[in-house]
Formats: structure tokens, C-alpha cells, sequence
């Protein structure tokens, strides 16, 4: 039987459940795009951005979409959709920190009727920051210290009206 993630929409104060039994986490081969070139030389200063997608089921932290490994150097993007009343409720996604880092977390949603909250969690499923700031179509951030060796979870949730989204993770 599995376990959604109880937690209900108006009470902000509960922990995410883990889910008990780790379900194998799928490393879906990502996308790189490589930083813009000049005259042959690469930028220097910005991290390529690594983008993939998000794939289903996500909606429990011990199913979390896992982002891999998160550095300093780490420049994320994970796109995805998520239901404001729909099935769709929760998309979560691990990360592994491979060295202390600060995290800059963000959630752009596509529609601007959407209200897209970001909630940050520990291995153990306690909610360890939460940025809403409950405005339709705003993009959600915020940033976090994370420290190596930690397993976080990032999970994307909407009220109201469903949207597609842009998660980013960014390190330094
Ligand atoms: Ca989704
Ligand atoms: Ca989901």
C-alpha cells in the first residue's frame, strides 16, 4: 500500500512522512547544455545548466525524483507539472549534497493564475523551510544551507490552478 504524502493544504505546520520502503531511484540521463562559446573560448563564471524533466510517480519522498549530486558548481533545471486540484498534488525531488554548498532554490510557474509553493525537507520528511509567498504566477525562492553529506528533498506544490513549472537549483 502506499502512503501519500499527509499533509493537508491548510495545515502548514505538519512534517512529510517518509515513505517506508526506499524505492529505487531512476537517474534519468540529463541534458547538458553547454555554456554559450566566444571566439572559441568558453564563459567563464556560469556553471553549464543541466536541464531534465520530471517523471512520475513523485508524489512520496521515498519516490522522489532524484537530481543527483549537488555541489557548489551545481546549476539545475527540472521542469515539470504539477495540479492545483487534481491528482497531481505533490512532485518531489531528492537531491544528494556532495559538499557544503548554498542552495538558491526556485519554482517558476507557467501560469499566471497559479500559486506555486517550494517546500524544502530533510531525510527524515521534517519541512525545514517553506517559501509561499501566495501570489498567483510568482516564482518561489529562496535560499539554503546545505550541508555535505545530506540527502534533501525539494517538493513543488500548487493551489488552486494547475501549471507546468521551472524548478532551478543553484549552488555557490
Ligand atoms: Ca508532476
Ligand atoms: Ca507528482
Amino acid at each position: 500500500m502506499k502512503h501519500r504524502i499527509q499533509v493537508s493544504r491548510t495545515d502548514r505546520n505538519a512534517s512529510l512522512p517518509r515513505a517506508l520502503g526506499a524505492a529505487s531511484l531512476c537517474l534519468l540521463a540529463s541534458v547538458a547544455l553547454t555554456a554559450c562559446s566566444d571566439g572559441g573560448k568558453k564563459k567563464s563564471g556560469l556553471a553549464p545548466v543541466t536541464q531534465t524533466a520530471e517523471v512520475e510517480p513523485n508524489d512520496l519522498l521515498g519516490s522522489a525524483f532524484a537530481l543527483g549530486n549537488i555541489s557548489r558548481s551545481s546549476n539545475l533545471v527540472a521542469t515539470g507539472d504539477i495540479d492545483g486540484l487534481g491528482a497531481d498534488q505533490y512532485d518531489a525531488y531528492q537531491l544528494t549534497i556532495t559538499e557544503n554548498a548554498s542552495l538558491k532554490l526556485a519554482v517558476e510557474p507557467s501560469a499566471s493564475n497559479s500559486d506555486v509553493d517550494l517546500w524544502v525537507a530533510s531525510a527524515d520528511g521534517t519541512v525545514q523551510m517553506r517559501f509561499e509567498s501566495g501570489t498567483a504566477g510568482a516564482t518561489e525562492q529562496g535560499t539554503y544551507a546545505a550541508t555535505k553529506g545530506e540527502t534533501l528533498y525539494v517538493v513543488v506544490l500548487a493551489f488552486d490552478a494547475d501549471t507546468s513549472y521551472e524548478l532551478s537549483v543553484a549552488g555557490s
